[in-house]
């Protein structure tokens, strides 16, 4: 059992020459990323060119919901409206064609929702019943996405994340009930240590509570830079791992500062090797 390491390439992004990027991270060893979902505006050919010489695959697509998207009213997948409905599944079909293309296996699904869907815009937190009723809408949307996907050979990972982007998917067991009612094979779960450590009572216990769910992980500490550079205890979070048998891609997701990264890439990687045993 071991998983492989992987990156965001959404970490870099508009920072320096993708060329330098890539050198980089290959001089670090790594051997693999993963792709922002912009379909419409990344060069691909220029993209596929950098993969192909420096040897790196593609692990899978980054969503680039919420904030993170100018375009992120169009990328709602919890709305009344019929059009902005179809605008946000036509953004899933595309970064599944784009997965495919790039010989990835992964895509994310983040649920945003309508502002006027969520009244408490100031602490975001809904109660059981209020997620309920809100995804409920989504369950059918999502499962056509996911019968598309398998045409292509990509798996929909449900991503909770926090309060502080989107109230509506924020814990394990939210992600459950969703992947549980959606009940398709390539439909599964992304966990991401950051934001589980802003919601998950123990974030030991959300990995375990995933079990065979989780098909991905999305790796930085509490601040969102490299793990071992702040106080999330990624200790705990490999013994989880074994523990469930975890075999897929550790992915980071850092956000860095400046293009002075690569000493904290290097730690970062370093420290999650070395406690892994691997
Ligand atoms: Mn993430």
């Amino acid at each position: 059992m071991s998983w492989k390491y992987s990156i965001t390439l959404s970490s870099f992004r508009n920072m320096e020459p993708i060329q330098t990027t890539f050198e980089n991270l290959s001089n670090l060893g790594f051997d693999s990323l993963e792709v922002y979902g912009e379909p419409d505006s990344l060069d691909i050919d220029n993209l596929s060119h950098m993969l192909d010489s420096y040897s790196i695959g593609v692990s899978g697509i980054t969503g680039m919901w919420g904030h993170s998207s100018r375009h992120s009213k169009l990328r709602n997948l919890i709305t009344t409206n019929n059009e902005l409905l179809k605008a946000a599944q036509n953004y899933v079909k595309k970064c599944i064609l784009l997965c495919h293309r790039l010989g990835g296996n992964t895509f994310n699904i983040c649920l945003f929702s309508d502002k006027s869907l969520i009244s408490d815009s100031n602490h975001k937190t809904l109660l059981p019943w209020q997620k309920i009723k809100l995804t409920s809408s989504a369950i059918r949307p999502l499962r056509e996405l996911a019968k598309f996907a398998r045409d292509y050979n990509v798996q929909l990972l449900i991503e909770p994340l926090n309060r502080y982007s989107t109230p509506v998917c924020t814990e394990v067991e939210d992600a459950k009930y969703i992947i549980d009612l959606i009940d398709q094979e390539n439909v599964g779960m992304l966990l991401d240590t950051f934001h589980m450590n802003i919601e998950e009572d123990s974030i030991y216990n959300a990995i375990i509570r995933s079990n065979t769910m989780l098909k991905h992980v999305h790796i930085s500490d509490n601040n969102r830079k490299m793990p071992g550079l702040a106080h999330i205890d990624f200790k705990r979070i490999i013994m989880a791992l074994k523990k469930i048998k975890y075999s897929k891609y550790l992915t980071f997701e850092p956000t860095f500062r400046s293009t002075d990264y690569k000493k904290d890439l290097k730690f970062g990687l370093q420290y999650l090797k070395k406690l892994s045993g691997k």
